[in-house]
């Protein structure tokens, strides 16, 4: 090589394209997959999918159902997150972003697969998203295998352990009783003769994480297939210790991921009950739109978010039409992964706050 000083300057851009891994980096080349967190397997198997000719959807659902499998980190599939309850529920989400269908599954009880589910909404209804036990229902009866018990032994002993710390930490506020278990009431409905007793609104109090790495995790996965078209799918078992019918960002279109095929997409992970509040990925995706480089749109969503909540954890990360990517974070380092014609195999880029 180096006798030869062009094939030496191509191998220098050739190592600049793939070895900067914290800024944004242009591969302008199909297909491309990203996905929040280094979940290798589900990216690779998303990989294997669209660069066999596969749709964009259709290797979204495979990346992400791979990761429902092999329950990534234990916050992705069935297993993990146990609710007050002790259940593990599913959400989960599709969408095409040529045709902006979606699909989606909320609170899911009794089914493991959130991605399939969801495309199953997205291919079979006119709606858009489907919730609790009759999301359930819907999908078994689209051919999906349940009722099924979400639960393992490691949810289960997780929840065990928070019931004998008097189920600290959760997501209650204002209530009594403060620090033990339920049932709660709101403690505006004290019995005013009771002066041992008195009103703190809690909602005053700066809202402390309920997410870490290894407790709170998605996968949000954007695919650009072989013709340019663009998906992007997120599953999660959500927040854990979450109160029963809780749901998160994970099946709001805009908020764990968007995709619109002549701009690009975005997929989120982290706080969902404050990310939903603000849309970030149709933020990223908007901005975008507008002009704004991947790194800057993942950057000024990030921030719109920790003005109101300084706390806040969470990431984005964004991609643009020419397969551009960024991201951006609060709270956590972020790491993402890609696959692209230009990589041998999955790459992971490290996000710092
Ligand atoms: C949720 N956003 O349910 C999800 C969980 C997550 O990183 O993304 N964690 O709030």
């Amino acid at each position: 090589m180096a006798s030869n000083p062009f094939n030496f300057i191509f191998f220098l851009s050739f190592l600049s394209l793939v070895v900067e891994h914290h800024g944004s980096v242009e591969l302008k080349q199909y297909p491309l997959v990203v996905s929040t967190w280094p979940f290798i397997e589900a990216v690779r198997a998303a990989w294997r999918a669209v660069d066999a000719g596969s749709s964009a959807v259709d290797s979204v659902v495979e990346g992400c159902s791979t990761c429902e499998e092999l329950r990534c980190d234990g916050t992705v599939g069935p297993g993990g997150s146990p609710d007050e309850n002790g259940e593990t529920t599913i959400d989960a989400l599709v969408m095409d972003g040529v045709t902006m269908e979606v699909g989606a599954v909320a609170a899911m009880r009794y089914v493991k697969d959130g991605i399939k589910a969801a495309r199953l909404v997205m291919q079979h209804t006119e709606h858009t998203l489907l919730v609790g036990e009759k999301a359930s229902e819907f999908a078994i009866s689209m051919g999906l295998p349940g009722p099924t018990n979400l639960s393992s032994s490691e949810s289960i002993e997780k929840w065990t352990e928070w019931k004998k710390s008097s189920c600290q930490p959760n997501f209650r506020k204002n209530v009594l009783p403060v620090n033990n278990c339920g049932p709660y009431r709101p403690n505006n409905f004290l019995d005013l003769s009771d002066e041992t007793c008195s009103f703190i609104d809690q909602s005053q109090i700066a809202r402390l994480p309920h997410v870490g790495l290894h407790s709170h995790d998605t996968i949000s996965m954007a695919v650009i297939d072989r013709t340019g078209r663009i998906a992007v799918g997120t599953s999660t078992n959500g927040a854990t210790f979450k109160i029963p019918g809780r749901v998160g960002d994970g099946p709001i279109a805009g908020s764990s991921a968007y995709a619109i095929d002549e701009v690009g997409a975005c997929c989120a992970t982290g706080d969902g009950d404050i990310m939903m509040r603000f849309l970030p990925c149709y933020q990223v995706v908007e901005s975008m739109r507008l002009g704004m480089e991947p790194k800057h749109a993942a950057k000024d969503a990030i921030s719109r978010i920790t003005k109101k909540f300084p706390n806040f954890v969470g990431a984005v990360v964004a991609v643009n039409k020419t397969g551009e990517h960024a991201g951006a974070c609060h709270g956590w380092t972020f790491r993402y992964s890609v696959r692209s014609p230009a990589m041998k195999d999955v790459e992971v880029f490290t996000v710092l706050p």
